[in-house]
């Protein structure tokens, strides 16, 4: 029998709507689906990945049955097992492990927004364990909570044509990471006449290509280019008198503040022209400015909370906060919210003390949620928990090596490669080598599946249902039903954690049988029906500007869910933490000891600025390298450098380059590129898929040419605890080593 059912891609986090015709439970085409959001012509014609989803339903390389390690731990020796042993033999494990050690001894990883992690999420928190790490601290998390301590919530850029006067797009190329309407939205305004477009970012990206304006920032630096930004608002009287006086608290302390952060001052330690700084600030204060920010300034490290915070300060002077075509402040979600799906507020006082978090980021810990919580909830508005309070890598890693402050023995990988994709592979490699327990959930044995005692196969999209929420801060979700059930003995992750839950008594929790039943309870209070969800392809409530001046219960503007009701340019919550009333530039994570330079200059090597995993398609982090058409494309991982920094170093495009730094070394070859000098930019993710199933000793290739062989997760920012993967060192020299790839 021939079906077409509706569907969705989840190759990126766009989840475009597409028809499948489904023959006796099998996908044999799919198309894309004008009818259901999201759909847009321009976004499928631009993109590559789409065509794999038939290969992906079936490739070769799925893991199609729960297996069990059977040699050695790396060993490459797998069993096929029923699900039911698999599940029975975990569940009693971990029971095990926690009357030894404790319900903290259990620790989880998630990666990108690949799946819905509450799942992982409900199981941890049901079980006692607050310590799941995530990539919360160096993506995302930096930005909402900064957003939220300033404005009291947070919001996304507002870009509408023929209001929007300038858009700022920083440390963020959506070129490369967003295959999506945002792209072809910053597409269009580099051609209107009345939008003016700034890109921050030391390369020369296709945004900055685009754009009217470019500041090559140094890494690293951004917030002192903020402050210099500032200095000049400030300076020139360009503020928004009537929103300050009205809405702002600190502006004179701020004034203050940013007088040492001349235009000259400014330009000497970030490295743009100090007339480019007073132009981007006079755009910035002309009229409504819109301002994205990503990835790059999100893994400066130290300076991650105050770079977050001063591009606050200026969306607030300038009056572009709350406003139309410039910052809307989201809503609450009508759907339930993540945190009550999560169960976060499950875990005893107890079991929140366990957290290895607690003393070293003040802020992301269950302190300072609920410090934040007290704000939030004046508007009836909540984080999700365990984003927020995530656990810290470094300490987590510390407890498995050295059973300090007690001993986590487990671990559940869910859609993450972390022997790839987090900092410190050879330290991750030695943590991992020594559990108990490692379970992952994923498609495929990757390099951290190698290391696994149970590797469990995950469904995908198109054999799983999609309500994509990003962290529920907004009144926002979409994408759509199965087409199929789940192919082979695959299971949704939610059936995995439902499975290992029901084992171990917590059948109360669990009460929908399948993830769509649990999505058509997510959504029961909006009114909607799945049925209903699955027809449009998205939840979504346009958000309305102007939020603070709705009359609250007194029947007065309501203002901002701060402290003071009004947006804190000086924060008065941060100093409750240990942290600044006003931002001010931290210092730079460096990589490489005196002795490493030392010695390695003695060989030849020069000591270098370096910055990560700048986006590139057609892959995304360490996914995707197995399809051959695109390998055809891009090889393979490069370092780039400008042609004078390469001329400097005395390299060529392909010369094979060693990088070193105090945790490991990588080779790629050299590639030219436009952007500062001084520089160097390293691919991540890479890892070679299409060797076979990985296993000791090199595990798929993760220590040729793997960046996070490089960087550490040991030093970090005090209040979030964010390591860095940009602003960073290394050493580097050429090498006559021939790479394997
Ligand atoms: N040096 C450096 N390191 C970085 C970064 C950087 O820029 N530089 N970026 C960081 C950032 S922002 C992020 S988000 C992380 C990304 O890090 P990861 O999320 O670890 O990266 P991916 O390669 O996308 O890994 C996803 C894994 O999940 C599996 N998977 C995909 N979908 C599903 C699913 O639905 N269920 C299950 N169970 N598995 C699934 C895939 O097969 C793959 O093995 O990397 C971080 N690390
Ligand atoms: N193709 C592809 N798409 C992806 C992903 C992927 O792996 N591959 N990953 C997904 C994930 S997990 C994420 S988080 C998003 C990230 O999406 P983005 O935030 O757009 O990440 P990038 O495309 O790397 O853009 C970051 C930019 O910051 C610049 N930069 C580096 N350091 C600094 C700095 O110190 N200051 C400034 N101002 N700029 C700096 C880099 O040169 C780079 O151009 O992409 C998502 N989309
Ligand atoms: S990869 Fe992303 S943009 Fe491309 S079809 Fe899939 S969801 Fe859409
Ligand atoms: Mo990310």
């Amino acid at each position: 029998m021939t079906e077409i059912k509706p569907t969705n891609c989840h190759f990126c986090g766009y989840c475009c709507a597409f028809l499948a015709t489904v023959e006796n439970g099998r996908v044999v085409d799919l198309k894309p689906d004008p009818t259901r959001y999201p759909y847009d012509e321009r976004i499928l014609a631009g993109c590559r990945r789409w065509k794999m989803n038939l290969d992906v339903l079936d490739s070769p390389r799925r893991v199609n049955y729960p297996i069990r390690r059977v040699g050695e731990r790396g060993s490459g020796k797998w069993q096929r097992v029923s699900w039911d042993d698999a599940l029975d033999d975990i569940s009693s494990r971990l029971e095990d492990l926690r009357d030894r050690y404790g319900s903290g001894t259990l620790a989880s990883m998630i990666g990108g927004p690949h799946a819905s992690f509450w799942p992982l999420h409900r199981f941890m928190s049901l079980y006692g364990s607050p310590n799941n790490m995530g990539i919360g601290q160096i993506c995302w998390n930096p930005r909402i909570w900064m957003d939220t301590i300033t404005f009291g919530w947070t919001g996304e850029a507002n870009i509408l044509f023929g209001v929007t006067e300038a858009l700022f797009i920083w440390g963020t190329n959506p070129a490369d990471s967003d295959n999506s309407a945002f792209w072809q939205a910053i597409r269009t305004a580099s051609r209107a006449d009345d939008m003016t477009l700034v890109c921050v970012d030391p390369r020369y990206t296709q945004v900055a290509a685009c754009a009217d304006l470019w500041l090559p920032v140094k890494p690293g630096c951004d917030c002192t280019l903020a402050l210099g930004m500032l200095n000049v608002i400030i300076g020139e009287g360009l503020e928004d008198r009537a929103f300050v006086d009205d809405w702002c608290h600190g502006f004179d302390e701020l004034a203050e503040h940013v007088k040492p952060y001349t235009p000259d001052v400014v330009s000497e330690f970030c490295g743009v022209a100090a007339g480019d700084i007073v132009a981007a600030a006079r755009l910035f204060a002309r009229g409504c400015t819109a301002l994205v920010s990503g990835r790059g300034i999100d893994q400066v490290g130290k300076s991650v909370a105050p770079t977050h915070r001063a591009i606050c300060c200026l969306r607030a002077v300038t009056g572009n906060v709350d406003r139309a075509g410039a910052f809307v402040l989201n809503d609450a979600s009508d759907f339930t919210s993540e945190v009550d799906f999560e169960m976060s507020d499950a875990l005893t006082p107890e079991q929140r003390a366990l957290c290895l978090n607690e003393g070293a980021a003040p802020l992301q810990c269950f302190t300072g949620y609920d410090l934040v919580r007290e704000q939030t909830e004046k508007l009836g508005r909540r984080l999700p928990m365990r984003y927020m309070t995530s656990a810290s890598p470094d300490k987590v890693l510390c407890a498995m090596e050295t059973g300090e402050p007690y001993r986590v023995s487990a671990l559940i990988v869910n859609a993450t490669n972390p022997l790839l994709t987090y900092a410190d592979t050879n330290r991750v490699l030695r943590a991992l080598m020594g559990l108990e327990l490692i379970v992952v959930l994923d498609y495929y044995i990757t390099s951290t599946g190698a290391v696994a005692d149970y590797v469990l196969p995950c469904a995908g999209a198109i054999e799983r249902p999609i309500f994509q929420i990003h962290g529920g801060v907004a009144n926002m979700g979409y994408g759509g039903p199965a087409a199929v059930e789940p192919y082979y003995e695959r299971k949704t992750d939610y059936d995995i954690f439902r499975g290992l839950g029901v084992r171990l008594g917590q059948a109360d929790a669990w009460p929908d049988e399948t993830l769509a039943d649990a999505f058509a309870t997510q959504l029961a209070p909006t009114g909607w029906s799945w049925q209903d969800y699955c027809l449009i392809g998205s939840y979504h409530i346009p958000t309305e500007p102007n939020k603070h001046l709705l009359p609250g219960a007194d029947g007065k503007p309501q203002g901002f869910a701060t402290t003071t009701g009004k947006i804190e340019l000086a924060s008065e919550l941060l100093p409750k933490l240990g942290g600044q009333r006003l931002p001010e530039q931290g210092s730079f994570t460096r990589l490489c000891s005196p002795e490493l330079v030392e010695r390695l200059e003695r060989e030849g090597a020069h000591h270098v600025e370096m910055i990560t995993g700048s986006r590139k398609q057609p892959y995304n982090a360490s996914m995707y390298l197995d399809n051959p058409a695109f390998r055809a494309k891009v090889p393979g991982p490069v370092v780039e450098m400008s042609e004078a920094t390469a001329r400097k170093l005395g390299l060529s495009p392909g010369d094979v380059v060693k990088l070193t730094t105090d945790q490991g070394e990588a080779r790629f070859p050299v590639a030219l590129a436009k952007m500062r000098d001084d520089l160097i930019n390293v691919d991540y993710g890479w890892w070679h898929p299409e060797n076979g199933v990985p296993s000791a000793p090199d595990f798929g290739g993760i220590f040729e040419s793997n960046v996070n062989t490089l960087t550490s997760c040991a030093l970090q920012e005090p209040l979030i605890g964010t390591w860095a993967y940009n602003a960073i060192d290394c050493m580097i020299q050429k090498v006559d080593d021939k790479l394997s790839w």
